[in-house]
């Protein structure tokens, strides 16, 4: 056993992991970035994870004999998001843990993100149990009244639910120094499609990032999904705070739901839900289905419903299985 003298015992806060290596930054006011690798078993139950450890985790780091500083202790985590690794694989990832808040960026047009994909973000963070919310950007595009009309509908479905609702124009800057009001002093993952302006906003709320914007990287995203590969970029002001932008977000519609779980994970369906005739009323085919009515009645938008359908009927072999 190493028994070096300054062998010294000191916490701090993952702020990115690339493979087998993640970056600890130590706590305190000179607090320092140290290249880490793991020791120990710190498995999550029933899962295989390809990192035990993520962004947003607090850890205890060691020097080991080798010279090198290991993770030696994770601190309980309030939250955790997974993704699974790909389609076929049964290793998932931790994408980040101890989030305060998960942003979906959208657009409604250039390029047009489908409300289900939108509810399939909703849905995870639910499951999560991390606070939601959905950034409308380019709203700079929306001019002509079809689309202010429709503005204006997303966003009154979602603050109507409960979600927060936030306009924003990275390109000409409107509702921008609101968001960066709104992250300051938390840990916000920020997801959404490639193209909806990510890195645009990023670069607007964090002066000198520079990160890429405008090019198409599907391929890239995608070869992302198989790796871990995350980081959390920290937000300038007083309060600080820090921000994870998520490379790629396909995996994130896949959940590992239980069947009649699903609609605890859409707040609205779940309220209503309680005056099934069945406890276990998937609200598909079952009589005296309170869901069901409601939809008939517009009190569930039908677009809500058809997302709840989506992934209750997404038969991905081995879909199903315990909550983690
Ligand atoms: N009109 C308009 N274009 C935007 C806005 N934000 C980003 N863009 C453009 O959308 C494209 C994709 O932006 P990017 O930040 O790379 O998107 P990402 O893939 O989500 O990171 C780029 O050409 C940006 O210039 C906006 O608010 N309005
Ligand atoms: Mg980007
Ligand atoms: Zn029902």
């Amino acid at each position: 056993m190493d028994k070096s003298v300054d062998a010294e015992v000191v916490h701090g806060l993952v702020v990115k992991n690339t493979g087998a290596w993640y970056t600890v930054l130590t706590d305190g006011p000179d607090g320092r970035e140290v290249n880490c690798k793991i020791k120990g078993n710190f498995r999550l139950k029933g899962i295989r994870t390809t990192n035990p450890v993520a962004v947003g985790d607090g850890v205890t780091i060691l020097p080991g004999a080798d010279g090198l500083a290991y993770i030696t202790a994770i601190d309980p985590r309030k939250n955790y998001i997974i993704r699974r690794a790909s389609n076929l694989s049964k290793e998932a990832s931790i994408l980040a843990a101890n989030l305060d808040m998960a942003l979906i960026v959208a657009t409604l047009v250039h390029p047009t993100v489908s409300t289900t994909f939108i509810d399939r973000f909703l849905a995870t963070c639910e499951a999560y149990n991390v606070p939601a919310g959905i950034v409308i950007n380019k709203t700079d595009l929306l001019v002509d009244d079809d689309n202010r009309d429709l503005l204006e509908a997303v966003t009154y479905l979602y603050r109507s639910i409960g979600y927060p609702v936030y306009h924003v124009s990275a390109k000409d800057g409107a509702g921008v120094g609101e968001l960066h009001a709104l992250l300051a002093g938390k840990v916000t993952l920020m997801s959404g499609n490639s193209g909806v302006g990510k890195s645009t906003l990023i670069n607007d709320i964090i002066p000198g990032i520079n990160l890429r914007t405008g090019e198409i990287s599907e391929a890239h995203d995608q070869g992302m999904h198989t790796t871990t590969f995350s980081e959390m970029c920290r937000l300038p002001g007083p309060e600080g705070g820090w921000l994870i932008d998520t490379p790629g977000v396909r995996g994130f519609g896949t959940l590992d739901f239980d069947e009649h779980e699903v609609s605890h994970f859409f707040p609205e369906i779940f309220k209503i839900s309680a005056d099934c005739r069945y406890g276990d009323c998937t609200h598909t085919h079952e009589p005296g289905c309170a869901v069901r009515r409601a939809l008939d009645e517009s009190r569930i938008a039908q677009s809500r419903y058809a997302s709840y359908l989506s992934i209750l009927q997404d038969d991905t072999e081995g879909k199903y299985r315990k909550p983690f």
